[in-house]
């Protein structure tokens, strides 16, 4: 093993010759030492009176009981592991708020980091350490209140702060690698590597010991926690720079390399997506840009379930793969079935396969599990990868990967722009955000692989504009599937739109028009959430209209990019389509110099992909739709003949070209080509002979309407569409004979299939939430109508939801609120960390019909066997 530090490509190429061995779980470590609360306090006196309990807080042993943790490090180095994640899972101010101890979070981080680091080194054999970061109990992609899908219990740049925070932390204390580990919302991720690439970038600046001097008074100023922050971009800096004002600052030290970067997902339904609802290539385009050293898959079902995924990621990865999986599911006594014997064969599998860099384990698994999986690999070889990758690869809640060669063109849809669509812009002025949604989703359904937002209007907050439409698409499955184009002129609305969206999106547009140092800044912030980018072809002296204008613009832009490391394959260029039929001469050839600028584009700067929004072409046949989209498709045509790769379109009303009336497509060239000086009339005069003839557009999303009503309620329901909520349930209430046949007949067949298909993995978590959703809209018009006396027998139950003392993650528990809640059952939420008198007290007030806990680290599976021994005695 080399003796320097290891930069991302030395350690590319250690990790292919090596297959190496990863440490172990450690809740269940701690808990086999029964720890009492006064382990969690020892040894620190402000500890010793806090009020609330620590019992479970395990990152605290870090500064309590240093030495219980350093002994679970070597029980793993000599069961065979040689890279230790330290004991910071949970070490960021956002994670331990619920403990009230956010300010010693970064104490926690560097005590966490300097102990694996002792480990490490007094091993007699090398070992790396990785600073391991965990998701937080707060997801930015989900919302915790179902009555209100765009709000967010976080905002990015908090959340990116704390990161910030835990990351100096880790380096200061001489971690190896940063390990961002146990992703299940994306989103939350893309704001750790954002804060890894700030602190990387900023860390002169940054003084750890003001960082440790953190009070909660001084925290809570620093990081404004009790406000919302707006989310414009300069925010990211205001809150880095007010904590970092306030925390670092002062005694500048280049000393530290940046240390390479690991991303762990954990899939966590059996549709094979994370809990935000991404699929894993999905997740991959989403966080490839950060160039991770490892990427790998951890947590979750064990290791069996995990073999098709690690499969999967295997075919795309361009970078070493690890793997970490749980023990298996906990059981009804809530230990982890999976042994070291039956682990270490699936993960020997893997080695077979050629499939993996680095193997371990995550909760339940124990040092003998290690040594199974050390002694079954033993000797085999490490997964062989190459980082070339050319393709662009965008994503939603799906991936959309485009190959450098032979991609299919993409239709990215116009109509979601406020300045393209009337009827979005009185949407979206008369705050009706679902009429708005309706149009996004009509473009989906037509036929766009992307869509296109814009909000630009004087009269609009675009950031807070953007960010809530964001949000609100994050719920609505069909739209969030495909990758979202953020169109603004203005940068700070277009970071609001980031800061918010999980996949990997288009940014549209940046250009050089302010010339070139605008345009690099601009192209640093895009590339810092992952983004691709349209560049227009604009410079200082304004649109290029002609072939070597677009040529040499284009040239330029591309070298400054590219010398400034922001790949060729996240490049679009956009050599403007410019409108033609005007009637002035100097439009004529406008279209076809656009067509001739593409391959040479293209031969010019290698890697590129070309874009154009198309209805600009015909902006002078406004009001001849017949003949606008027989210009559009012909056009697109030729211009995907040309290369073009993707275009702003209105996906509905492009069709083939063949199905044009050969008349007509003749004068259409005749105009695009500029053959015949008289093209525009006689098109017009084409327009006047054929008015008859109506538009292509027909959207055909609304054939279930013709079903019988049980079968449209049941539709409706299953898929999670809310427009007809009223007339179905009025409808229904004339034909059952009583409210309550409607929710216990139709309604529940339908949420009863979405069961099904839940468990089956055929439907993800985002859609069974929407179902939800639509599942309460009928309830609250069918109660009005229920009898009295009745509407006590119409709730299905009442449901008493804890997250167990000693934890705090409640994000599942809230998850199973809302949809019990929109199914008719009453909900009793006592949140997190709830001792058991609590819970018993709660019982006798409430008289449950069922009480659920909930809870994601170990310790908790001991709480929640402790509670049910407990309720058998009681009850
Ligand atoms: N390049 C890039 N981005 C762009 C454009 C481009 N964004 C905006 C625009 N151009 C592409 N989008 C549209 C959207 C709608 C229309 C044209 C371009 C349009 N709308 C009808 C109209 O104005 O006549 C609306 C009529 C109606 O709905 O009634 O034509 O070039 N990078």
């Amino acid at each position: 093993m080399p003796e320097q530090d290891f930069t991302a490509s030395s350690l590319h190429s250690f990790l292919q010759k090596n297959l190496l061995i990863l440490d172990g779980g450690y809740g269940t470590q701690f808990q086999s030492l029964n720890l009492s609360e006064a382990d969690f306090r020892s040894g620190d006196k402000s500890l010793r009176d806090h009020k609330s309990s620590l019992k479970g807080n395990y990152d605290l042993l870090n500064l309590t009981r240093p030495e219980v943790v350093e002994k679970i490090h070597l029980s793993y180095l000599t069961a065979g592991a040689r890279i230790l994640k330290t004991n910071t899972f949970n070490s960021t101010s956002i994670s331990q708020t619920d403990y009230q101890l956010s300010h010693l979070a970064p104490r926690l981080a560097l005590l966490g980091a300097q102990i694996a680091r002792r480990a490490a080194d007094n091993f007699p054999e090398k070992v790396l350490v990785a600073g391991d970061i965990g998701p937080t109990n707060k997801t930015l992609s989900l919302s915790p209140d179902v009555a209100r899908p765009g709000y967010r219990a976080i905002s990015f740049p908090i959340l990116e702060q704390a990161y910030f925070d835990q990351i100096a932390a880790l380096d200061e204390g001489g971690v190896d690698l940063i390990l961002i580990e146990t992703i299940f919302d994306t989103l939350n991720a893309k704001a750790a590597i954002h804060a890894y690439e700030r602190y990387y970038k900023d860390f002169k600046d940054c003084n750890i010991e003001n960082l440790l001097r953190l009070t909660p008074r001084s925290l809570d100023e620093a990081q404004g926690r009790s406000e919302q922050p707006s989310g414009a971009y300069g925010l990211i800096r205001e809150h880095g720079s007010a904590a970092s004002n306030a925390a670092f600052r002062q005694n500048s030290q280049d000393k530290r390399k940046k240390k390479p970067l690991w991303l762990s997902v954990t899939i966590t339904d059996r549709s094979g997506r994370t809990l935000s609802g991404q699929t894993l290539e999905a997740f991959w385009n989403s966080i490839s840009y950060a160039r991770p050293a490892i990427v790998g898959i951890n947590c979750a079902l064990g290791a069996a379930a995990m073999l098709p995924y690690v499969r999967e990621l295997s075919r795309f990865a361009n970078c070493a793969i690890s793997c970490h999986p749980n023990a298996g599911l906990p059981n009804a006594l809530g230990e982890y079935d999976e042994t070291p014997a039956s682990m270490s064969s699936v993960i020997r599998q893997m080695a077979d396969e050629k499939l993996v860099n680095i193997v371990g384990a995550c909760c339940g698994s124990t040092p003998a599990h290690i040594a199974a999986i050390a002694s079954a690999v033993k000797d085999l070889p490490a997964r062989q990868f190459s980082s070339a990758d050319n393709s662009l690869r965008l994503s939603g809640l799906e991936p959309l990967t485009l190959p450098a060669e032979n991609a299919p063109f993409m239709l990215i849809g116009e109509r979601a722009n406020i300045t393209g669509s009337p009827r979005f812009a009185s949407a979206i002025r008369s705050g009706d955000m679902n009429a708005a949604l309706v149009i996004a989703v009509e473009q989906v359904r037509t036929g766009a692989n992307l869509i296109d937002l814009n909000f630009d209007e004087a009269l609009i907050d675009g950031p807070a504009m953007m960010r809530e439409f964001v949000n609100l698409i994050a719920s609505e499955p069909e739209i969030a599937r495909v990758p979202l184009m953020l169109d603004s002129s203005s940068l700070a609305t277009i970071v609001a739109g980031l800061q918010c969206a999980q996949g990997k999106c288009i940014v549209n547009s940046i250009s050089l028009k302010d010339g070139e140092e605008k345009f690099l800044a601009a192209a640093r912030t895009v590339a810092s959430f992952g983004a691709a980018a349209i560049v227009m072809a604009f410079d200082e002296q304004g649109q290029a209209a002609d072939v070597p204008r677009r040529l040499q613009i284009c040239k330029r832009a591309y070298k400054l990019l590219t010398e400034n490391n922001f790949p060729a394959s996240d490049i679009i260029f956009d050599p403007n389509i410019l409108t033609i039929g005007t009637g002035i001469p100097e439009h004529a050839p406008y279209a076809l110099d656009f067509l001739n600028s593409l391959p040479l584009i293209k031969a010019a700067c290698p890697g590129v992909r070309l874009s154009g929004g198309v209805s600009n072409l015909s902006f002078a046949f406004r009001g001849q739709n017949q003949i606008r989209e027989a210009l559009h498709s012909i056009f697109l045509h030729h211009a995907i003949k040309s290369g073009l790769d993707m275009a702003i379109v209105n996906a509905a009303l492009i069709r083939p070209v063949d199905s044009i009336p050969a008349d007509l497509r003749e004068l259409c060239e005749n105009l695009i080509f500029n053959k015949t000086p008289d093209a525009t009339d006689k098109l017009l005069d084409y327009a006047k002979s054929h008015s008859s003839q109506k538009s292509s557009a027909t959207v055909t999303t609304t054939a279930w309407r013709n079903l019988e009503l049980k079968e449209r309620l049941i539709h409706a329901l299953m898929n999670g569409l809310n427009d007809f909520v009223e007339t179905d349930a009025l409808e229904a209430l004339k034909v059952y004979d009583s409210p309550l046949q409607i929710i216990e007949g139709p309604l529940m067949d339908g949420m009863r299939k979405v069961g099904d298909l839940f468990g089956e993995g055929k439907m993800f978590l985002p859609q069974v939430v929407k179902t939800a959703r639509v599942m309460k809209q009928f309830v609250a018009i069918l109660e009005p109508h229920l009898k009295k006396g009745s509407s006590s027998s119409r709730k299905a139950g009442r449901v008493l939801l804890a997250t167990v003392k000693g934890d705090v993650h409640d994000i599942g528990k809230n998850i199973v609120g809302v949809i019990l809640s929109c199914n008719g059952y009453e909900v009793i939420d006592l949140g997190v960390m709830v001792p058991f008198d609590k819970i018993l007290a709660a019982i006798h007030q409430h008289k449950p019909d069922i009480i659920g806990f909930s809870g994601l680290i170990t310790p908790s599976l001991h709480e929640m066997v402790y509670n049910a021994q407990q309720l058998h005695k009681e009850f």
